[in-house]
This record gives C-alpha cells, sequence and structure tokens, in this order.
C-alpha cells in the first residue's frame, strides 16, 4: 500500500497537459523523478506522489477521493461530473485554481453544405462527440430536439463517413475542423485546465498544510508569465 500521508496529484499521463501539468510542479519548487513508463512518481523533495493517468481517470480519482489533488481540463471535469450525477453518484470537488494552459472551446460544427442559420438547424440531427453530457444539457437549454452520439475518437470524420449531421468537438486553432470540411458555429463550452481538490473533508491536517503552502506558489508563477 502507499503511504497515506503523501499527498497523491493525479496527473494525465501524456497528452496535451502532461508537460504543462509538470512544468508547473517544477515551478513551485517539486523535484519529480518521472519514469517514462511508470503509473507512479515520487517527489525527491515533498511528501507528493504523482498518479500518472488517462486525463478521462482524473475527475473519478479526485471525486472518488483516491487522489487529493488533480489537473484536468474543465470541459472533462464538467462531462465526467454530469455524468456521475446522472448515474446518482457522489460528484463533489473544488477547484483550487483556474490554470494558464490548455485553452479550448467545445464547439459545434457542421459541414461546408449544410445549410446552417441557428440551433433550430440542428433539430432531428445526429451530432457526434465525445462529450455527451454537455451537449445533451446544450441540446436542452437550447429547446432543440437532437441526437448526440457518442464516439471516442474521429469525431472529425463522423459527418464524412455518414455517422452523423454534425460534430461538437474540442476545437484550438480550427485547422481541424478547417481540414475537414468543417464550419464551427456555436462554442458551447470555454475550458482551461485547472487544479482540482477532493471535497470529501477526508484531507489530513498536514496535507492540507502542504496544499496551502503549494497553491500561494501556482498564483506566483502564474502572475510572473502575465
Ligand atoms: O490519452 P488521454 O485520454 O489522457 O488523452 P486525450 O486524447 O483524451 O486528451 P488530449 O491529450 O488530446 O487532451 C487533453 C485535454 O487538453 C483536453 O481534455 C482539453 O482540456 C485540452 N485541449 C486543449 C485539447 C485541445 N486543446 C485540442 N485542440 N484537447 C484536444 N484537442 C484536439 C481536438 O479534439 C481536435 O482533435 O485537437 C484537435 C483540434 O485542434 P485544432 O488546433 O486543430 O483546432
Ligand atoms: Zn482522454
Amino acid at each position: 500500500m502507499s503511504d497515506s500521508r503523501r499527498l497523491r496529484i493525479a496527473i494525465q499521463k501524456s497528452g496535451r497537459l502532461s508537460d504543462d501539468s509538470i512544468a508547473l510542479l517544477k515551478a513551485i519548487g517539486i523535484k519529480l523523478n518521472i519514469r517514462d513508463r511508470l503509473l507512479i512518481a515520487h517527489s525527491t523533495n515533498e511528501n507528493i506522489d504523482l498518479l500518472r493517468v488517462r486525463d478521462d481517470d482524473i475527475p473519478g480519482l479526485v471525486m472518488d477521493g483516491v487522489v487529493d489533488l488533480g489537473f484536468i481540463g474543465e470541459n472533462e471535469l464538467e462531462e465526467k461530473m454530469l455524468e456521475r450525477q446522472a448515474a446518482g453518484k457522489a460528484a463533489d470537488f473544488e477547484v483550487l485554481r483556474r490554470l494558464d494552459y490548455g485553452g479550448c472551446r467545445l464547439s459545434i460544427a457542421v459541414p461546408n453544405e449544410f445549410n446552417y442559420e441557428s440551433v433550430k438547424s440542428l433539430e432531428g440531427k445526429k451530432v457526434a462527440t465525445t462529450y455527451p453530457y454537455l451537449l445533451e444539457r446544450f441540446f436542452k437549454e437550447s429547446g432543440v430536439n437532437a441526437k448526440a452520439v457518442m464516439l471516442t475518437g474521429s469525431v472529425e470524420v463522423a459527418p464524412r463517413a455518414g455517422v452523423a449531421d454534425a460534430i461538437c468537438d474540442l476545437v484550438s486553432t480550427g485547422a481541424t475542423l478547417e481540414a475537414n470540411g468543417l464550419q464551427e458555429e456555436e462554442v458551447i463550452f470555454r475550458s482551461k485546465a485547472v487544479l482540482i481538490q477532493r471535497a470529501d473533508g477526508e484531507i489530513s491536517d498536514e496535507k492540507q498544510a502542504l496544499i496551502n503552502r503549494l497553491v500561494p506558489r501556482i498564483d506566483g508563477v502564474i502572475q510572473a508569465k502575465e
């Protein structure tokens, strides 16, 4: 078993948030010994262990109290929160800080030849996405009867493949949409990376003191970059 006195932080193992999250931890003075293949990395100067996992798992690990902190995109966090609420599971967490990386938007895009006028143009349509709960919430709020079709990858090719009429996917530069003949029409969620903490009241005073020492350093690093 791992040492329960050590603060556990979940970060994405390999992906768009990994490098920035590790750089931030290093910038606030945490020395890390990361070996590529390993799930766990230990800090050599603080009572901290990193759990390196897929980003999809991070909200649940925090909400279930398996880890104390997590670095995660708000898009993934909000989606998993809605999914857990729908399943009647606890979905508590606290956002400690909104960070200065991982910026993107979740948008609905349609093929260039689609005659899009407003949200109502989606009535009766199928929209492929990896974020069905965020998309269904948008449909509900917009009063549109449309269907979210879940795809975990290659969302941008769904219309061409005849799987859906439109897509709802993350966008940063817009190059992927353009390369696939898609036009961005509705931004349904704006996201950045955030640092979250478990909110089940189970954190020891020692760990909380460590967190309280780390968070102002994060503010310092972000401010220094502005
Ligand atoms: O393996 P694992 O499950 O951990 O990784 P993943 O493949 O699910 O996630 P990853 O690493 O792609 O993204 C992690 C997080 O980075 C996302 O949840 C967002 O919070 C954030 N992020 C920021 C992005 C983007 N920008 C982004 N552009 N995530 C994905 N994209 C993809 C998008 O899905 C599309 O395929 O990039 C493409 C669009 O980019 P542009 O620049 O062409 O518009
Ligand atoms: Zn993922």
